[in-house]
């Protein structure tokens, strides 16, 4: 039997984190019949993609940016840095993949280029780019939250004709800069990452900034035999931690602001500052990202600190940022900022001298024309919504993904949508997706996503559906979080902000711990908010 004639439990599409760990389960846990796909080559997802210079997990990470189901895998793997960097994670993700005997059951460059739901077989068939069809009573998205490149369509700049790279996308082969004199576009996690390894390099680097950011030093260092082999021996302790403490097993802090003097608060940011990665965010004082007080003195700070490493006030005032701390996703860098103090780089504020158009060999903006020989495009995703969109299933009634989120992401438990039985994402709008540990976020999503199916396979149910209006309810839900703080306040890919045109919604919950008790609530309640069905093929 060819494997197109196979019959199929469940269909993965994606092998990042989420869809090797989907395999994992559902075929070694659970014995289910499941073929995984991604348009990679490769294992690795995000990790496959963003090979561009200075990339690294934009988090404290080490060990805990990994899977944790596996106290051998644990054992087993030994991180190096306390930021680890892309080609590590893919070298973990290719391992896992290994180790666990996932290849086998994944069928590489292949697109997905159809989905549709049949309401009478109570099944989904996929067609790849070739045409090869595939059926399974399951779809399971682990289509990535980072995945469509956003693209800026600025007059003229297909007409480019030097070297042309999106961040997302780096090629496989080694880009050589040298010489050359190099733009980019974007200051996210990915601009502010890769401009210091570029700018070591090329001749010149010429930064456009369309906002000023926040950025933190990562302070990446090597990571100590002895804080591994601790974490290995406290593993289940610390997982444990980890889902309760929003994704990492660090504690925020509960100290009051209004308890310490300006003086102690502003030497504890110094402390935090000097400590590196995300602790001025999490561990200065409780309320940071929904106070704006606290939230402008912090913001303040992180300015100052700004203008004492940036050597030309100009250049340092072109940097301050000025919206609020931590509402954008936070950055971590390993010198950023002192990248500005270099001969070799300069910066254009785009908002102030905005780009006009692009010429085969420059970029015109309204003060002048800047020559270049390399673009580099740092310009981030169409994120959460995007990778589901863009492979836009059909559900019940052929009613498209497309047509369904024309207006708003609506969807249940960010993992279901009314409209569409029997089809899981993982990571999808509403989930705590970035806010969470993603590798653990993608171990507990699937954890329920096999409950669901094991539930239904018990009662011979053949399909389950969220309700309408179990999706408004959760719409509600995990937008009164949101409301609750500073983030709708800001422009953001959260807020779908980077994309011309993208429906306003805020695409993430912010309080993962809470998600994933929901998830088991709802379970537990007969999986409430759902329909099913009897299934016919019995
Ligand atoms: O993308 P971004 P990213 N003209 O959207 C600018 C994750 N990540 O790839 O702020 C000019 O953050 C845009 O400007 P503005 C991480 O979660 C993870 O850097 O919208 N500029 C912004 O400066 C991160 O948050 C790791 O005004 C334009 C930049 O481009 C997410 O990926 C490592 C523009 C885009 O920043 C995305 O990061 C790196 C235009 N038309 C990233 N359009 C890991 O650790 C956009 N911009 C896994």
């Amino acid at each position: 039997m060819s494997e197109a004639n196979k019959p199929y439990d469940a269909l993965i599409i994606g092998s990042g984190f989420g869809g090797l760990y989907a395999l994992h389960h559902l075929r070694d846990d659970l014995g289910l019949n499941v073929r995984a796909f991604d348009g990679a080559g490769g294992v690795g997802g995000t990790w496959w993609y963003n090979r561009y210079p200075g990339a690294r997990v934009d988090a404290p990470s080490s060990p805990f940016y990994a899977y944790t189901f596996s106290q051998d895998l644990v054992n087993e793997w030994e991180w190096t840095e306390t930021q680890t960097s892309q080609a590590s994670v893919l070298s973990y993700l290719e391992h896992v993949a290994d180790r666990f005997d996932l290849t086998k059951d994944i069928q590489f460059n292949t697109w997905i280029t159809d989905a549709r739901y049949d309401e009478t077989r109570q099944s989904w068939t996929i067609e790849t780019h070739t045409g090869e069809q595939f059926t399974a009573q399951f779809l399971i998205c682990a289509t990535g939250a980072l995945f469509v490149a956003n693209k800026p369509d600025y007059p003229g700049i297909d007409d480019f004709a030097g070297e042309c790279y999106h961040t997302g996308r780096w090629p496989h082969d080694k880009v050589s800069f040298e010489g050359k004199r190099v733009a980019v576009i974007g200051t996210g996690s990915s601009g502010i990452q890769c401009i210091p390894e570029i700018a070591k390099e090329a001749a010149h680097v010429t930064v456009f900034q369309r906002t000023a950011q926040y950025s933190l030093p990562a302070r990446n260092r090597p990571l100590a035999k002895e804080e591994l082999d601790q974490a290995r021996a406290d593993w289940e302790q610390l997982r444990t931690s980890m889902r309760y403490r929003g994704g990492w097993p660090f504690k925020t802090s509960r100290r009051r602001a209004s308890e310490a003097t300006p003086e102690e608060r502003h030497a504890l940011y110094e402390q935090l500052w000097a400590q590196g990665g995300i602790h001025l965010a999490i561990n200065s004082y409780a309320g940071v990202l929904s106070k704006k007080a606290l939230n402008d003195e912090v913001s303040e700070f992180v300015r100052g600190k700004i203008r004492e490493i940036v050597k030309n006030p100009e250049t340092a005032e072109k940097l301050m940022p000025s919206y609020y701390f931590g509402t954008k996703r936070l950055i971590l860098d390993n010198g950023y900022f002192e990248t500005y103090n270099r001969d070799n780089v300069s910066l254009v504020d785009i908002r102030q001298d905005p780009i006009q158009r692009f010429t085969e060999t420059s970029i015109h903006t309204s003060s002048g024309e800047h020559p270049i020989d390399m673009l580099v495009l740092a310009t981030g995703f169409d994120a959460v919504s995007g990778s589901m969109l863009n492979l836009n299933p059909k559900g019940r009634g052929g009613l498209s993904l497309k047509e369904k989120w024309a207006q708003r992401f609506d969807n249940y438990l960010g993992t279901t949508i009314a409209g569409f039985p029997n089809l899981f994402m993982i990571h999808g709008p509403g989930a705590p997706g970035v806010f969470f540990t993603m590798p653990l976020g993608g171990e507990l999503t699937t954890a329920w996503i096999g409950r669901c199916i094991q539930h239904l396979r018990d009662r011979n149910l053949g399909a389950v559906e969220a309700t309408e209006d179990a999706e408004s309810l959760w719409d509600r839900e995990i937008n009164s979080i949101a409301e609750r703080t500073l983030y709708p306040q800001t422009d953001s890919w959260y807020m779908g902000a980077n994309v011309p045109g993208k429906p306003r919604q805020f695409l993430g919950h912010l309080r993962g711990s809470q998600y994933f008790d929901r998830l088991t609530e709802v379970a537990e309640a007969g999986y409430e908010g759902f329909a099913v069905e009897p299934g016919r093929k019995a």
